[in-house]
């Protein structure tokens, strides 16, 4: 069998039925014979960071993998930003591009990607989990097994590149090589220190004041239903960090909501003001904004981090007691504890119910929080009745692929979910803009049954909005919902406070993105009066095809007052912005 076809066959093998792609000379072998076969998909993009975020995208929302390829060169560098995004949030992801024949390396041949050339691979080698330059098509079960591993293991979950000259893609493996999935036992491993499990359990039923702060590995591990019953069955309350948004029902009684660059108001009241006895951290990574710059609130609890590997742990706070394992094995654990420490914790039970009431009689209602805004009839929209109006027409189960810039803060407030696959968006440090682009149209690949929403900001949509024509041309019933305030809002609302040169300079031109999806064969509207925006996002979603809605927003102060406290004030211009 020729190296081209058995890669396809290890992907069918692996339930693959899509790889996001930009065709190019080097990858032809692989691409026609893809194309020819055509049990798998190839779905190009309009350009390969799109399709890298695509892959990125439906490795979230399925939960396996994402596959992309691209040419050496500039195909996979396009991809850069791409990758280290996918790198940064563990997500795992196959890179496959294509090289110059390898008697032409080192030759000044259009495109040497080879370490002769310009070396992609040294390049791309700080994000990559692991990477093959096959020169022989010997190399190429053994290789890409290997990489399959690396891949989807938790200690090395990420992107992995698989590069192959075209005379590789051609020649023929060895006879007797047969491809085997990678297991489900390293897919989902389950593991736990039973000694760090057990004295953080002893340390939890010694806490009144005890709390669970869960992370994006419980959404990873599949956990969330087992978070929910062990918070139930001893009335622990629950925060999230924003990239774990969900894992608990946001409108669960237990739920405190979100912490982070947006923090709600119970989560705000209860983790960061009050005086808890013991926190529970699972599966966070505790990087800075998860734990509100590092501050002092946070470092001032008595801390349990459950991780499965703790060098993908940030030191920003100290903790007393480390589990490893996964947040599924922790949660199964905990939940069949049935001793002295249940039976305290149980005795708690009542105290931490009236506690959470006390919390909860303090402040106004997750979702009553700037009751002003979501019901705001200014002129430019507030960006908080945008995405209030979303929530309201758009069916629960509706995947929100959140960009990056000011834009994000407001969904992360406003969209209310039930579940964490009801949002993505690549925050555990990149921020990328344009991801959630891409990542939309890979998510309604891996999930097209679930209604998909894009929303975005109009900056990041003149970096990746091309992709409009990707789900027109894959027939992808999408909402692109653009927050469009004419700027970018991010830096703009620290401009504003420095000169009205700096503000002026944030500006971006009233550019009609309506008319962008139009020509591009989306349906597009555009709204700028508030009480249009129901009956137009209904339309729009009723239409089953992909639109773009353009909605024009004021810039206006993001809901960020408590993390700035902690954070942007001292960190922008020396805190005076
Ligand atoms: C690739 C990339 N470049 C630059 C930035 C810095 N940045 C963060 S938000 C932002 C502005 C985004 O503008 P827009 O998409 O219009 O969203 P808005 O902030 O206006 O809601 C910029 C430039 C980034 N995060 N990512
Ligand atoms: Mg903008």
């Amino acid at each position: 069998m020729k190296a081209k076809r058995y890669v396809i066959e290890a992907l069918k093998a692996e339930g693959i039925k899509h790889v996001f792609m930009v065709p190019g000379g080097e990858l032809d072998p692989i691409v026609f014979d893809m194309v020819e076969e055509g049990s798998i998909q190839p779905i190009c993009s309009a350009i390969e960071g799109g399709a890298a975020f695509m892959a990125d995208g439906y490795s979230r929302s399925s939960n396996k993998f994402g596959v992309c390829a691209a040419i050496g060169g500039p195909g996979i560098l396009n991809m850069a930003t791409a990758i280290a995004t996918a790198a940064a949030d563990h997500s795992p992801m196959l890179v496959i591009s294509g090289d110059v024949p390898l008697d032409e390396e080192g030759k000044g041949f259009i495109q040497d990607s080879s370490s002769l050339g310009i070396n992609t691979s040294a390049v791309l080698s700080p994000l990559m989990s692991g990477q093959v330059e096959a020169h022989s098509a010997h190399q190429i079960p053994f290789g890409l097994k290997n990489l399959m591993t690396k891949m989807l293991t938790p200690s090395t979950k990420g992107p992995v590149h698989l590069s192959m000259t075209l005379d590789v893609q051609d020649n023929d493996v060895p006879d007797d090589a047969t491809y085997k999935p990678v297991s489900e036992s390293l897919l989902h491993p389950k593991y736990l220190n039973e000694s760090g499990f057990e004295a953080s359990f002893s340390a939890l039923s010694d806490g009144k004041k005890v709390v669970i702060y869960a992370g994006s590995e419980v959404r990873k591990s599949a956990s969330w239903e087992l978070l929910a019953k062990f918070a139930e069955k001893y009335s622990i309350p629950v925060a999230t960090t924003i990239s774990a948004k969900g894992v608990i029902s946001e409108e669960h009684e237990l739920s405190l909501g979100i912490v982070g660059w947006v923090i709600h108001p119970y989560a705000n009241k209860l983790v960061m003001e009050d005086d808890i006895d013991v926190m529970l951290c699972l599966g966070v990574q505790l990087n800075s904004a998860e734990t509100m710059a590092g501050s002092k609130e946070f470092k001032a609890k008595t801390t349990i981090v459950n991780y499965p590997n703790f060098h993908n742990v940030f030191q920003n706070i100290d903790y007393e007691y480390e589990v490893l394992g996964d947040s599924y094995s922790f949660l199964s654990h905990a939940l069949e504890v049935n001793d002295d420490r249940s039976t305290k914790l149980l005795g708690s039970k009542q105290f931490r119910q009236e506690w959470l009431a006390g919390v909860k009689a303090a402040c106004n209602n997750v979702n009553e929080y700037d009751v002003e805004n979501i019901t705001s009839e200014s002129n430019p929209i507030h960006p908080a009745r945008l995405v209030k109006a979303l929530r309201k027409v758009l069916p629960q189960d509706t995947v929100m692929a959140i960009d990056s810039g000011a834009h994000m803060m407001f969904a992360f407030h406003y969209w209310t979910v039930t579940e964490p696959t009801q949002v993505i968006t690549a925050l555990d440090y990149m921020g990328t803009m344009g991801w959630a682009w891409g990542a939309v149209i890979g998510s309604k690949v891996a999930l097209p049954d679930r209604p998909h929403v894009l929303f975005t900001g109009d900056a990041c949509s003149l970096m990746h909005g091309m992709e409009i024509k990707t789900a027109v041309e894959y027939n992808l019933p999408i909402v692109f919902v653009i927050s469009n305030n004419r700027a970018y809002g991010n830096p703009k609302l620290r401009a504003m406070k420095f000169s009205q040169k700096v503000n002026d300079f944030m500006n971006i031109p009233a550019f009609d993105f309506a008319a962008l999806g139009r020509s591009l064969g989306a349906e597009g509207f555009t709204v700028t009066d508030p009480n249009d925006l129901e009956a137009t996002i209904e339309k729009a979603y009723k239409l089953n095809k992909p639109v773009v809605i353009d909605v024009i927003v004021g810039n206006v102060p993001t809901p960020t007052k408590v993390y700035d406290k902690y954070f942007a004030a001292s960190f922008f211009h020396g805190g005076k912005l």
